[in-house]
C-alpha cells in the first residue's frame, strides 16, 4: 500500500471536525435522567459549544467506570479527567467534606446555595487539592429522605433496628447508628439489595425514588430531609493544572453554569415527583417529628469524626453561618 504523505494526513485530519479536540472523560455512577447526568449533559453541550469543539466530553454513566470511590481514585490518578460525585464518598478522601453532609445543617435551598457558593464552600473545594482533586463547584442530589419496607417512620423510635443502606461515608453511617438503625455502607446501585430484602431501606432525594422506581420495591417514605446532599464536581488536579488559563476558565465556567441549571431543574420537579410517588402507592409521612430527629443527632459535632482541627473549625463556622 502506498504511504499517505504526512502533510496530506495532517490536512485531512485538520479538515475533520473536532480532529484536534481534547477529549475529556467524565464519570458518573447513575443512569441517564439522573441528577448527576443532567449536570454532565449540560456541561458537555456548553463546553463543546463554547470551545467550538476544541473539547469533547465523553460521559461514562451507570458506574461503567466503577463506583463513586473508584471513579474518584481514577480522577486522582488522572486516567479520568472529571466526575460529578455525591458528597458522601468524598469523606474517606478528605474528612472536611463531612461538614457539608452534617445532619439538618441547611434549612432550605437558598441557604445551601448561599453557603456552598460562598467562601465556606470554596474552602472545601480548595481543600480537595490536597487529595489530588480540583474542586470546581457544587451541583445537587438534594435533601435526602428515608424509605423502607417495614413501617411508617414518624419519629426516631420507628427507626430502631431498621437495616438501612448508607453511602460509603463514616458520617452517614454514624448518623443512622445514632438514630438507632442498623446501617450498612454500600456503593450505588442498590436496587437488587432492596428488592431481595438484604436491606430494609435507604435514604435519597425524591428524584432517586422516581428515576430508579423505588416505589415498586419500597412501601414507606418519610420526608426526613436529614442531609442536604450536594455533588462535588471535580477534575483531576494534575490534568487541570496542565491546561491553559483560558481553557481552565472555560471549563470552570461551563461546569458552574451546568450546576446552576441542574439545581433549578431538580427543585422545579420535586412537587410533581412527590405526587407521582404517592400515586404509585408509596405511603408518605410528610410531617415527621423532626425536632426529635434533630435532638438525637445533636451531639455529632463533638464526636471523633470532627476532631481534626481543620474539620472542627470549618464545622464551627458553618454552624454559625446557618443560624
Ligand atoms: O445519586 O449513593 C447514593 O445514595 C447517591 O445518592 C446515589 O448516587 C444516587
Amino acid at each position: 500500500m502506498k504511504r499517505i504523505p504526512v502533510l496530506m494526513l495532517i490536512v485531512l485530519l485538520a479538515a475533520l471536525p473536532g480532529a484536534w479536540a481534547k477529549t475529556l472523560k467524565l464519570g458518573v455512577v447513575t443512569k441517564p435522567g439522573s441528577a448527576q447526568n443532567i449536570v454532565a449533559q449540560k456541561f458537555k453541550s456548553l463546553l463543546e459549544e463554547r470551545s467550538d469543539k476544541g473539547f469533547t466530553v465523553k460521559i461514562f454513566h451507570s458506574a461503567s467506570l466503577g463506583n463513586e470511590t473508584e471513579i474518584l481514585q481514577q480522577i486522582q490518578m488522572g486516567t479520568i479527567q472529571m466526575g460529578i460525585i455525591t458528597g458522601g464518598p468524598f469523606d474517606t478522601f478528605d474528612p472536611i467534606v463531612r461538614v457539608i453532609n452534617y445532619p439538618f445543617l441547611f434549612k432550605d435551598y437558598a441557604q445551601a446555595d448561599e453557603i456552598l457558593d460562598g467562601p465556606l464552600g470554596d474552602e472545601i473545594l480548595k481543600s480537595l487539592e490536597t487529595s489530588g482533586f480540583k474542586g470546581l463547584c457544587f451541583s445537587e442530589n438534594g435533601f435526602r429522605n428515608l424509605t423502607n419496607n417495614k413501617r411508617a417512620v414518624k419519629s426516631p423510635e420507628d427507626v430502631r433496628g431498621l437495616k438501612i443502606r448508607v453511602m460509603s461515608s463514616a458520617l452517614h453511617k454514624t448518623i443512622w447508628q445514632t438514630l438507632g438503625a442498623n446501617p450498612t455502607p454500600m456503593p450505588w446501585p442498590i436496587y437488587t439489595e432492596l428488592e431481595q430484602g438484604v436491606i430494609d431501606g435507604q435514604e435519597n432525594p425524591l428524584w432517586v425514588m422516581e428515576v430508579y422506581k423505588f416505589h415498586e420495591i419500597q412501601k414507606y417514605m418519610t420526608l426526613t430531609r436529614h442531609v442536604y446532599s450536594p455533588h462535588i464536581d471535580v477534575a483531576s488536579l494534575t490534568w487541570f493544572n496542565e491546561l491553559s488559563p483560558a481553557d481552565q476558565d472555560m471549563i470552570s465556567q461551563a461546569i458552574k453554569d451546568a450546576a446552576r441549571f441542574q439545581r433549578k431543574n431538580n427543585r422545579d420537579k420535586n412537587a410533581q415527583r412527590l405526587a407521582l410517588l404517592k400515586e404509585k402507592g408509596m405511603s408518605v409521612v410528610e410531617d415527621p417529628d423532626i425536632t426529635s430527629f434533630r435532638a438525637k443527632v445533636a451531639g455529632l459535632k463533638d464526636m471523633d469524626l470532627f476532631k481534626d482541627s481543620r474539620v472542627k473549625t470549618l464545622l464551627g463556622k458553618m454552624l454559625e453561618a446557618v443560624k
